[in-house]
């Protein structure tokens, strides 16, 4: 286990620490937060193929044993949602959610496809249920199915509410959760993009502000260097 997971508590006050593993596609999410807001924080490497989520300390930050999580001040936060949601409230710079309430509708409903139709569908956790409960050669099928739902459903929804970005010409929660996932379903799960010429033009958008640059895996300090 990593001494790093030892030192969370109170040594840590004053300082943002953020518990995550560099293809963690919510943690990715809260690194672009994190980035588009101009926080520092400290980085605390979970390896999740090392199933170091499942160490007691960690259990401790967070008992449903995911990454990520936010250490503030001693306090932990955990669920992405969670984390930029209070780091929105506290850090009020570069605001992530419009005043205009049909617009931050729509970015909550972005946000939530992500994370609760696509993303908990493709969590590690699940893909090994479902390798160990049915067949192995199933679990990227099964991950490239819900995927490609959500991807459908956003490409539609999106088509009404785009500019620039996801919800008009400006960056908003809709573009931290977009960017993570639709680089997780184009690299990882090798999803034809082609399909989707919104997503795939937003992938581009984002691929250009470096808030959205130094979050992504390849340039996080626990990311493997054959990658
Ligand atoms: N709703 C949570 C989901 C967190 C989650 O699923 N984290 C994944 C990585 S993206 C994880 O830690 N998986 C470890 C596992 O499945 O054992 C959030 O948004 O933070």
């Amino acid at each position: 286990m990593s001494s790093s997971l030892e030192s969370a508590g109170a040594d840590e006050s004053k300082k943002l620490t953020l518990y995550s593993y560099w293809r963690s596609s919510c943690s990715y999410r809260v690194r672009i937060a994190l980035n588009l807001k101009g926080l520092e924080y400290q980085h605390k490497t979970v390896n999740l193929v090392k199933g170091e989520q499942f160490t007691p300390e960690f259990e401790k930050l967070n008992p449903l044993r995911f990454v990520p999580v936010l250490v503030d001040g001693g306090s932990a936060i955990a669920d992405s949602f969670a984390i930029i949601l209070y780091l929105e409230e506290k850090y009020p710079q570069h605001p992530l959610l419009p005043q205009d309430l049909l617009k931050k509708a729509i970015n909550y409903q972005v946000a939530n496809v992500v994370s609760s139709s696509i993303q908990p569908l493709q969590n590690l956790s699940v893909l090994n249920y479902v390798g160990e409960h049915f067949e192995s050669e199933k679990k990227v099928e099964w991950a490239q199915h819900h995927i490609v739902n959500g991807f459908e459903a956003l490409e539609k929804l999106l088509k009404q509410h785009a500019g620039k970005y996801a919800t008009g010409d400006e960056i908003y929660l809709a573009d931290v959760f977009l960017a993570p996932q639709i680089y997780t379903g184009a690299i990882r799960f090798n999803i034809d993009m082609g399909r989707y010429p919104i997503l795939s033009r937003l992938m581009l958008a984002y691929d250009e502000i470096p808030a959205f640059q130094l979050a992504r895996p390849e340039a996080q300090p626990d990311c493997p260097p054959s990658v």
